[in-house]
Parts: structure tokens; sequence; C-alpha cells
């Protein structure tokens, strides 16, 4: 594994590469052209400056997350041929610039789904959170509008104002799209990409919806392994795969997320790894479920909260996550996910420097101490 940050760049992060620099055993950064639209064209030049600017620090440009995937292409609309051939340019200058791994994701209107983003732990840190009720409450049009007190100033990946200004709108071009179609919709696009990353060894790599259901009746498709399977079965090419996104996959309990990993052996292109702590959770029949770490977990209406990286203060095993990464040989880049808010720091909900950066290290003291007992 290559451990790496994931940097949004000088003009909007708070956290500069010479402090990634500075982290333990980081060797790159996952970033991308934050101003750039979707469906919009990434120059060969400007790709190249990024890719300057990256390695002027002393780090590597591990991949992107992401280059995102416009709505006609995720809707089949008028744009959509002419959007997917500037995707196709993209990673043709992307590989031309020794770049090889792209992150993106196929969620309707919302990207990840929070109803806050800084929930106050025992401890003073504040996190991102999930309750379903306040799901269920709130108006989606209204929805942008309750967290962007929260936002410390920042630009949030897939929650820019300009977006959300348009999300009646938005939720009106998916008013026909279900599951079925999303899928349609996404195999239509791996099958025109392929050609592309076959020729400059580009990995796709697909973020998992988050949460892995259905939000204001929205279609989510990458959920769980049953459908990452058809995924990869639709369009089968080793270039095809995903990012294995434990904080994700994991708020589900049934996603048994080693098993997950093994599963997945030579797809994972991409692997982001953090912990969250479920409050409460239910199937939709109101029934009790026991997490695949064997907690039996509180029956109600899902509430969950991202937690620090170490096994003891949430619901997973990270421990057994990264062993089962170490067994199938994952040698693609990795980075710790959402941190919380500590020690005073303002920053991007989820991307300050100091949580990120423990979490980093822990990774790699896991990752090492596999490795040095299975000699
Ligand atoms: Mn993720």
């Amino acid at each position: 594994m290559e451990m790496t940050l994931r940097w949004y760049g000088s003009a909007f992060d708070t956290v500069t590469l010479r402090q990634i620099r500075q982290i333990p055993g980081v060797k790159g950064v996952i970033t991308t052209l934050y101003q750039k639209a979707p469906g919009e064209l990434w120059t060969r030049e400007e790709i190249h400056t990024l890719k300057e600017e990256v390695e002027a620090s002393g780090l590597k440009l591990s991949g992107i997350e992401s280059v995102n995937i416009s709505d006609d292409i995720k809707t089949a609309g008028p744009l959509r041929d002419e959007h997917i051939q500037a995707y196709i340019e993209t990673l043709e200058n992307l590989g031309k610039e020794d770049i090889h791994m792209v992150c993106y994701n196929f969620m309707p209107v919302f990207d990840w789904t929070r109803t806050e983003l800084a929930r106050v732990r025992e401890d003073g840190s504040t996190v991102l959170a999930y309750n379903q009720e306040a799901v269920d409450r709130i108006d989606p049009e209204r929805m942008f509008e309750s967290i962007a007190g929260d936002m410390n100033g920042t630009v949030m990946p897939g929650w820019e104002p300009e977006r959300m200004a348009r999300v009646k709108e938005l939720f009106d071009l998916y008013r026909d799209i279900d599951s079925e179609k999303l899928f349609e919709n996404l195999k239509y696009f791996l099958e025109a990409v392929m050609p592309v990353c076959d020729k400059y060894d580009i990995n796709m790599a697909i973020h998992p919806d988050d949460p892995a259901w259905s939000v204001f009746g929205l279609p989510r498709i990458i959920t769980n392994m049953e459908n990452i399977s058809r995924m990869m079965k639709m369009v089968d090419n080793p270039h095809n795969g995903v990012t294995f996104c434990a904080g994700s996959y994991g708020t589900n309990p049934e996603n048994d997320l080693p098993e997950m990993i093994r599963a997945l052996r030579g797809r994972i292109h991409f692997a982001h790894v953090r912990n969250l702590r479920f409050n409460r959770f239910c199937r939709e029949d109101g029934s009790q479920v026991t997490s695949w770490t064997g907690e039996k977990i509180p029956v109600g209406k899902p509430d969950f909260e991202e937690a620090q990286h170490l096994s003891s203060d949430g619901s997973f095993d990270m421990y057994e996550i990264v062993r089962a990464l170490h067994d199938i040989g994952f040698e693609g880049p990795i980075r710790p996910d959402h941190g919380r808010m500590i020690w005073d720091e303002k920053g991007m909900p989820g991307y300050g420097l100091y949580d990120r950066a423990l979490g980093a290290v822990y990774i790699q003291g896991l990752w090492e101490a596999i490795e040095k007992s299975g000699r």
C-alpha cells in the first residue's frame, strides 16, 4: 500500500502540501482540479501544472479523487456523449501525465449525505453524523441550507453552492431514473471509457454510495457486494474496479467489510479507511441487526457518527479491515478518511489535518504489525 492524504488544491484546502509532507509515512496526495465542472475537459497542461506543484513539495500525485461524472451521463441526458468524450480525453491526458488511478461516484443529486457536520462528542471533538429521523423530516431541497452553517466557510465536494441552488431541477432530472436505469447508464459510461483505460493502464475506482441505502427516494446502487459484483461483471475488465471505502460500505452493519475486501482481490484500486460508531440501526422491517463484528446494535432508525480511526472508539474492527487489505496484497493508494475536528482546528468538516494525520499513522502501525507478525 501507498499511504496518501486527500488534498483539495492550494486554492481551496486549509491543509498545505508542506504539512502533508511532514505526516509520517505519507508519500502522496490524492487530489483533483476542484474548480472543474462535471463534463468539462481537463487539459494536459492543467494536469501537468497540478502535478508539478505536488511534486515540488516532495510528494507524489498518487491519483485523482474525483473526475466527477455529469448528471447528463448519469441520466442519459442530451449531453451524455459529449461529456463522455471529454471524460475520455481527460483520461488520456491523465495517462500521458503518468496518473493511473481515478476515483468517481455514480450517486444521484447528493454526493455523500450527513445530517450534521459538527456533532460534538464526549471529548469535545466534532464529527460528521447521520440521523435517519432528521433525513425523514427534512425537505431535500432544504438539505443544503440545513448544513451550510457548519462548513467553516469551506466548499464541500458534491455540496457546491452553485449545484445546491439547482437542487429542485436536479430532482426533476432524476425523476424517471430507477436503479435499473442507473446501472444501464453506468454500463454505457464504463464501456465507453475502458479502451482508453486499457491503453494508459488507468484504474477506474468507483466510490460507494454513502450511506449505503436510498436517501430521499433516490436510487443508490453501489451499496453492497451483490451490486458491486454486478457492476464488475457487466463490464468485465480489471480496470473497472472500486474504491473500497470502509466508512461508506460500513454504514450498513450487514456489509462484512473484511469479507468484501477478500472477495474484491485484484479489483480494489484505492482504499479509504475509517471508523464509525453505530448508535442505532434496524432493517427496513424494524428487526435488529448484529454487525459483522458481533455487535448487537440498539434498534431504531439509523443513527451513526464518525469516530476516531482507532477500533476502540467505533463499531469497526480496524485490525481486521487492514489485515484483509494486507492479505489480498493490496498495493494501491490508501488514505485515512474523514477525521474529527480536534485541537481547535478550523477546516473543511472531515478534512482537517490533525485527526487524519493520526489516522494515517495508526493504519501504518497496524500494517507494520500485521506484516511482521506474518513472517
Ligand atoms: Mn470514502
